[in-house]
């Protein structure tokens, strides 16, 4: 996936002729650089980048070497989930990855790739185990194809103006759980929110350090692993208090994240999906 593009392949991709991609290329809309003979050449990242924020539709993704979506018998696309299970319980993380990578240019908000077919197949996975002696292991993989298919994504955000409002989160300590915190990332870089992940297992008091040093305007924790309420009280408590003394909202959600709070913040979100996370961002990044 990290083949050089000829201006046809882009052009065929996404149904515009030569001649209009030649004029964006020369144009600098669509950065490229030219061979030895003087031919343009685009890389994959580019061609992703311009077909994201251009909002044009990928109408032929094997032209830039990316699958195509998976198809009902009346030419429909239908959820990738199944696709995704087969090609990652055989170890096909390039398959995996493009069809993510197909899937986020499609069009389509990226809250619904990761509350459906990322979200799907990592708890059929997390099934597998207790029938299937390999499922630890196919399990692992995926977890690890996943993380690269979304640095992939949150690489192909641009990165929000230096003045605009920051977000930073994270997963507990004691929290191992890489992806959901990687989702949150995108989804506010991907509203126009600058993002900072600290990534799973973050103690409470890292968390708050951040957010003072960023002067965040925001907070999100995710939180997958089962913990005892008392212990869940215990680091919240500080991180409610001090998000509402430096002015931050907190977003908390996730798997294990709770239904309510002892006593209820009017600056804490208690929300479960990354669909709600969306508006959420929205909403901060609002001038
Ligand atoms: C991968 C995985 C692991 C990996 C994690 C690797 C990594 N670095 O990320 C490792 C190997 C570390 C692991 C460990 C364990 N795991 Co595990 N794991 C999983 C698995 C298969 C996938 C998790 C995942 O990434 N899902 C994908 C994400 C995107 O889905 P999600 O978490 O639901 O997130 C969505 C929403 O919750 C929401 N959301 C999430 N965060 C946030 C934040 C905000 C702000 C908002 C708004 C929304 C939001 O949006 C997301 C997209 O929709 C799950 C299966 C499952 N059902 O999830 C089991 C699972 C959670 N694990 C399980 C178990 C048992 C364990 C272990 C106890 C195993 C062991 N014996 O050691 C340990 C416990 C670790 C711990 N301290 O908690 C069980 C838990 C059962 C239960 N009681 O709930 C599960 C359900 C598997 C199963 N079916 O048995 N695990």
């Amino acid at each position: 996936m990290s083949q050089l593009l000829t201006t046809r392949d882009l052009a065929e991709a996404i149904g515009v002729s030569e001649s209009s991609l030649r004029r964006w290329v020369d144009d600098g809309v669509i950065q490229a650089f030219r061979t030895a003979g003087g031919h343009r050449r685009i890389t994959l990242d580019e061609a992703i980048r311009f077909i994201r924020e251009s909002g044009t539709p990928l109408v032929n993704p094997v032209k830039i070497g990316l699958p195509t979506l998976p198809r009902d018998h009346q030419g429909y696309t239908v959820d990738p989930t199944e696709t995704l299970l087969n090609a990652l319980m055989v170890g096909d993380d390039e398959h995996a990855i493009g069809i993510v990578m197909t899937y986020f240019l499609s069009g389509k908000p990226i809250a619904t790739l990761f509350d459906g077919p990322i979200r799907a197949t990592m708890t059929r996975l997390g099934e597998l185990w207790k029938h299937n002696e390999r499922g630890i292991l196919i399990e692992h993989r995926a977890t690890d194809t996943f993380i690269r298919a979304l640095s992939r994504i949150r690489l192909s955000i641009k990165n929000p103006p230096a003045d605009a409002p920051v977000a930073i989160g994270c997963a507990p300590g004691n929290d191992p759980y890489f992806i959901p915190t990687m989702m949150a990332a995108c989804i506010f870089a991907d509203n126009g929110v600058r993002d900072i992940n600290l990534g799973p297992q973050t103690p409470t008091q890292t968390l708050i350090h951040g957010i003072e040093e960023n002067q965040a305007r925001a907070a999100w924790l995710s939180i997958s692993t089962e913990f005892e309420q008392d212990q869940l009280e215990r680091d919240l408590t500080p991180l409610i208090a001090s998000t509402a003394k430096l002015g931050c909202q907190l977003v908390i959600g996730g798997r294990n994240a709770p239904t309510q709070l002892r006593k209820p913040a009017p600056h804490v979100l208690l929300t479960r999906t990354m669909a709600e996370l969306t508006a959420f961002a929205r909403g901060i990044s609002a001038p």
